[in-house]
């Protein structure tokens, strides 16, 4: 990709735009970054690089002479479609995001660490870091970032070598990729999410798929088992197929019976392709029965920091994308062990009067809700949930309710239709902050219950971020404790 000389126009100016813009200039573009924000605050974000001769900065909306002085416009991930974006580029101006942008530029320097992209609904910053760790363990060096937080473009101005890049990978970041070519590609699990910014259901699986496409035969694409929509997205491309899952009944070898019964992780070969199976062993069965250590293709879950039964999966799915890179069992065993649960992800905060609290702020949709209701180790939870609706369906939050909840307890501006979409199914009540819905929540459940935050919903209504939320929810979480005299 050549640069020099060029002119590239950098649509919306955060971590995204900021990393695009400034491997824009260091490449020798001309390069004018557009954002709706006012100007003192982009200033104040691209401060190193303001005074450089090369750079403009233009605050407001994106207009057509903006977009016809330039020969290239990198798009920032949260930028929907819109008509004069769509109407430049039928005009043929090449329009790509941040992460194409970074893949051309590692791509042009024959930068040889692979890449491994890890996407899907719910779970894919666990996953990118628990990889990230399982790959460090061999001794490599690991960058883990992208939709996590890091743009890869930051990578791509680096000097450091990597050895292998980990890239947490959105929709939104894989709706304009052509040379983003993984070797290995895994898609965890889709479910209704960010609908409010595709046209539809269908629109947003085949954004999902489009890092399977540019894989060939001697890449690897890593899905669930029996997953049909995600295996039409995986056949887009070439990779081997790697499949994850939990190990349906009499599917697996006599010797996976034998362990006590906690979670494991069974690797088989067959052919060409690989199965990674997640399960809760059967009880020890005594004679004969062989140690996890003696096994060669199993991987102890007990004692590793991840909570909630959809995290074994993602384990799994780590640990398939973790040997498709060719990394062995030990280092996968270390890694395991040495890895630390992500904030905000089924997070336990404290034991409050016999009630276990939860922190699954980045519970963001009805999906990764339902998830961490069906998850947990309690049988029974009280749900604090709302927030700015994304116009999905609540209706499987309420079928997981009816199994598992106690209560809800509904926050921000989607507590109506939350309610509405509950029902009957389970007693709810509305709390008007944070604050009071987890003192609801605790007086609402019994002892051995768990009160969960998993809000199926945006935080952006009360909020600046889910990181924002569930610090005030730990917060809240302390001040009852100390109300009631301590934790128990
Ligand atoms: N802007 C415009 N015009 C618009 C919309 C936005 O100018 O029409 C401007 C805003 O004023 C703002 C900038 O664009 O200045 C924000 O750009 P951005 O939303 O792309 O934010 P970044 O800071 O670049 O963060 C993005 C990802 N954000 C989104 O996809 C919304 C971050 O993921 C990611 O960590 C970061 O790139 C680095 O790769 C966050 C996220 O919420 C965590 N992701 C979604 C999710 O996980 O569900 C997809």
């Amino acid at each position: 990709m050549q640069l020099t000389g060029r002119r590239v126009l950098v649509i919306g100016l955060g971590r995204s735009g900021r990393a695009a813009a400034a491997l824009c200039l260091a490449r020798g573009a001309y390069v004018t970054v557009s954002d709706v924000r006012a100007e003192a605050a982009l200033r104040a974000e691209l401060a190193p690089l303001t005074a450089h001769e090369r750079l403009s900065i233009v605050s407001g909306p994106l207009t057509e002479p903006l977009l016809a002085d330039a020969d290239l416009a990198v798009v920032s991930p949260g930028v929907p479609p819109q008509p004069v974006l769509t109407e430049a580029e039928a005009r043929g101006l090449g329009v790509i995001g941040e992460l194409e942008l970074a893949a051309r530029d590692l791509g042009a320097r024959q930068l040889a660490a692979p890449i491994l992209a890890v996407g899907g609904t719910n779970g894919k910053s666990t996953t990118t870091t628990l990889l990230a760790a399982l790959i460090a363990a061999s001794g490599a060096r690991v960058f883990a970032g992208g939709n996590l937080g890091q743009p890869l473009s930051e990578i791509a101005l680096e000097e450091a070598a990597y050895d292998a890049l980990v890239v947490e990978v959105s929709s939104f970041q894989l709706e304009r990729i052509d040379q983003f070519h993984p070797r290995v590609s895994l898609l965890l699990n889709v479910s209704a999410d960010h609908l409010d910014r595709y046209p539809s259901y269908e629109h947003y699986v085949a954004a999902k798929g489009n890092s399977f496409v540019r894989q060939g035969p001697n890449d690897h694409a890593v899905i669930p088992l029996g997953d049909a929509p995600i295996l039409e997205q995986a056949r887009r491309g070439a990779g081997r197929l790697v499949t994850f899952g939990v190990a349906a009944h009499g599917a697996t070898p006599a010797f996976e019976a034998r362990f006590g019964a906690e979670p494991v992780v069974i690797e088989h070969a067959a052919g060409q392709d690989t199965s990674i199976w997640a399960q809760q062993a059967a009880p020890h069965q005594g004679a004969g029965a062989r140690s996890l250590e003696e096994t060669e293709h199993v991987y102890s879950l007990a004692g590793v920091d991840l909570h909630g039964a959809h995290n074994v999966l993602n384990a799994a799915a780590a640990i398939a994308a973790a040997r498709a890179l060719g990394i062995d069992r030990a280092a996968i065993t270390a890694g395991l062990r040495a890895f630390r649960g992500l904030p905000h992800r089924m997070q336990r905060v404290a034991t409050v009067g016999g009630v276990t609290f939860y922190d699954d702020s980045k519970g963001t949709n009805v999906g990764a809700a339902v998830t961490a209701v069906l998850g947990l180790s309690e049988a029974r939870c009280v749900l604090i949930a709302g927030g700015r609706d994304k116009q999905g369906s609540y209706a499987p939050l309420a079928e997981a309710l009816a199994q598992r909840g106690r209560a809800a307890v509904l926050i921000g501006e989607a507590a109506p239709l939350i309610a509405a979409a509950l029902g009957d199914e389970v007693p709810q009540v509305r709390a008007g902050s944070l604050q009071e819905a987890v003192q609801m929540a605790h007086s609402l459940a019994h002892p051995g219950d768990a009160v969960l935050l998993s809000p199926a919903c945006s935080s952006f209504d009360m909020f600046t971020s889910y990181h924002e939320r569930g610090v005030r929810f730990a917060e809240a979480v302390t001040q009852l404790s100390a109300s009631l005299g301590g934790p128990a």
